[in-house]
């Protein structure tokens, strides 16, 4: 039987575990990415492996997400990473040089080789055909130090897409209409492979657009072949040579099939505040806004740019928005001021702000207050534009800048406008990606390390028996946003955990600090999907450094459960789900046999002392799962074994 693309990447880096889906596989990996607000952390980890240059092909330190300099710490901890970049042997990409996925593509991304980085939405790079999995900060280390990174080998979805998207429709509105059909944990376990004619009638960026929004069906990666469409993108980018064919075999056999005729697709939006929340536009048309959004490392390339510039050609944006432009990357934004994109989209009263992550990440161009706001960013969760009352719809450029036109959520298609291509303008440069040191320079080379970043917090071994207090109880879909909210005031503090720790929960349970504190050993309750979004191991490291023991929920998020593990803290889920009505907060739960439990199979005995009703939990961890958390996280692990 043939293979799929997935597949045929996962075998040829193959290192141990197995290849059948639902159980654990390690891979080699070729090349890592990290970007600054998780960087710090993983460079701290680094360091503390004692190994004095990194063992990937290709390790890359970007700059992208707090570019905002209100006061040192910023900036401190850019310095930190540039340092650290030269002397380790990393690429390091410089503040203003763009968003580290969009980046990736132009200039590092090679089909068929391995990316893990550590952020979610590392999985753009599926769309020039390689393997891209989101992970924490800690395991991005490790592949660092030359580790193989160990998974759940995924089921592979396939998505045949037939038929060409009509004008005004875009890939952007190809994966609202899969999130809509998948929902937001419709792909934990999964690989979304494309394949079918229609691939044939995207280009990289559209099939980049995919592959990230992948993220947010909470899929382990997306890919798309490597073709001559791939071929031809990196040929303009002066990178031919690196090109290789990578198709999934005729006879392959996926474990699913959705069928997706782009000719049928529609402009789709998501609705606050789920990006699976989506409706077509039409539904939703007239409503009044007041901001619009273009950028992100969803939809910045050079045609979302080009189209948003077309629709607004000679006209001026409604005066009751604000609309704000983020070019993806520096190469992006050179080629919009040759192609004459960055003169209509001034000329037309749009704002231009910097080539960053900016206010996908609530960096600045928060919404007013209880503000509508159209962005063609990924996430929509309550709260992470900066405004906690704000709405955010998520939508692709085209209708984006419709809506900026007529003030109004409106259908792009209302706009008689012939789409021009615009990607012929891809001057690539690379002036702003610095190499790594020769050997024998970086031995002379010293670490720059401001005030603000202080070392890694370690926990501590599990214990037998202990008891703990639930210090918080949440429903469903918790993202790692309500764990630990990013935005301009916080995420300064990504390099100082018992610093962030006082952000944990915030929005959620303004008193969590103090009841987490006070508690001294402590356990989250959650529902289904808990800890999904983002890749933040500070949604880990904070609740551990606050004395959390385990988190027990309905079901996880791949990433998150990954970088509880790594932080010493036990993943658990209800064998009864009436369990979770059951359960309170304040409630004590004593554990009689916990790391007996553990060991001997996959249930664990747990009493609430507050009622007496006696409860079983679940866990599936692997053998070296149990070792970590044994050992009290991955970096006592680390040090122990190595
Ligand atoms: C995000 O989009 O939520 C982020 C900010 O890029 C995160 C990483 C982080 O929290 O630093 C992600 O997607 O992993
Ligand atoms: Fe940056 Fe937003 Fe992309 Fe995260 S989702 S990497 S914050 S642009």
């Amino acid at each position: 039987m043939g293979k799929t693309l997935t597949e045929k990447i996962i075998e040829n880096h193959f290192v141990s575990g197995s290849l059948k889906s639902g159980e654990e596989v390690s891979v080699k990996i070729d090349q890592t990415l990290t970007q600054d607000a998780t960087g710090t952390m993983v460079y701290l980890q680094f360091e503390a492996m004692d190994i004095s240059k990194v063992k990937t092909e290709l390790s890359v330190s970007y700059i992208d997400h707090n570019t905002q300099q209100a006061d040192f710490k910023n900036m401190d901890d850019h310095q930190f990473l540039q340092s650290f970049a030269k002397k380790y042997g990393v690429f390091f990409s410089r503040p203003g040089n763009g968003i580290c996925h969009q980046i990736h593509l132009e200039i590092f991304g090679i089909p068929g080789k391995t990316l893990l980085g550590s952020d979610s939405h590392t999985p753009t790079g599926g769309g020039i055909g390689m393997l891209a999995i989101g992970a924490g900060g800690l395991d991005v280390a490790c592949a660092m130090a030359g580790a193989p990174f160990s998974f759940v080998m995924p089921q592979v979805i396939g998505v045949h897409l037939t038929g060409e998207l009509k004008p005004m429709c875009s890939s952007k509105d190809v994966i609202l209409k899969i999130l809509q059909l998948e929902t937001v944990k419709g792909g934990v376990g999964k690989v979304y492979e494309y394949y079918g004619k229609g691939v044939e009638t995207l280009s990289v960026p559209q099939r980049a657009t995919i592959t990230n929004m992948g993220a947010e069906l909470g899929a382990t990666s997306s890919v798309f072949p490597s073709d001559k469409i791939t071929k031809e993108f990196m040929k303009l980018q002066g990178r031919e040579k690196e090109w290789v064919e990578l198709l999934a075999d005729n006879d392959c056999k996926y474990s699913k099939v959705i069928e997706i005729n782009l000719s049928e697709i529609e402009p789709m939006i998501a609705q606050p505040h789920m990006p699976d929340l989506v409706v077509p536009v039409r539904e939703v048309e007239g409503k009044k806004i007041d901001q619009a959004a273009i950028g992100s490392c969803t939809n910045s390339s050079i045609n979302d740019l080009g189209i948003a510039a077309d629709i607004l050609d000679g006209k001026t944006v409604s005066e009751n928005v604000s609309l704000g432009i983020s070019p993806g990357s520096k190469q992006v934004f050179e080629n919009a001021i040759d192609a004459g994109i960055i003169k209509k989209l001034v000329k037309s009263g749009a704002r231009i702000l910097e080539s960053s992550c900016g206010p996908c990440i609530g960096m600045g161009f928060a919404p007013s207050s209880g503000g509508v706001t159209v962005r063609t960013f990924n996430r929509n969760f309550k709260g992470r534009s900066g405004t906690s009352d704000a709405d955010v719809y998520l939508s692709s450029p085209e209708t984006a800048a419709a809506s900026a036109l007529f003030g109004v959520i409106t259908d792009p298609r209302k706009v008689k406008i012939t789409p021009k291509d615009y990607s012929e303008f891809t001057k690539s440069d690379n002036s702003m990606i610095i190499p790594p040191a020769s050997e024998a320079e970086a031995k002379t080379l010293e670490i720059i390390r401001g005030p603000n970043i202080k070392p890694c917090p370690k926990a501590s071994p599990a214990e037998n028996n202990f008891e703990a207090k639930i210090i918080i109880k949440t429903g469903d879909n918790i993202t790692t946003d309500h764990i630990m909210p990013a935005g301009a005031k916080v995420l300064p503090y990504r390099s100082n955990i018992p610093e962030i720790a006082k952000y944990t929960f915030e929005a959620v349970d303004p008193g969590f600090y103090e009841n987490a504190k006070n508690a001294g050993k402590g356990i989250i309750v959650g529902g289904e999907n808990y800890g999904q979004g983002s890749s933040r191991e500070h949604a880990a490291l904070a609740p551990m450094y606050l004395g959390v023991k385990a988190v027990v929920v309905k079901s996880f998020a791949r990433i998150h459960k990954a970088n509880l593990i790594n932080f010493g803290i036990t993943p658990l889920t209800f064998k009864n789900t009436s369990d979770y009505d059951a359960i309170s907060k304040d409630n004590i739960i004593f554990f009689p046999s916990f790391i007996d439990d553990i060991k001997k199979g996959n249930e664990v005995k747990a009493i609430n002392k507050t009622t007496g009703k006696e409860m079983i939990f679940l866990h599936d961890l692997t053998e070296k799962s149990i070792d970590i958390l044994l050992e009290g996280g991955m970096l006592n692990y680390t040090k122990k074994t190595v």
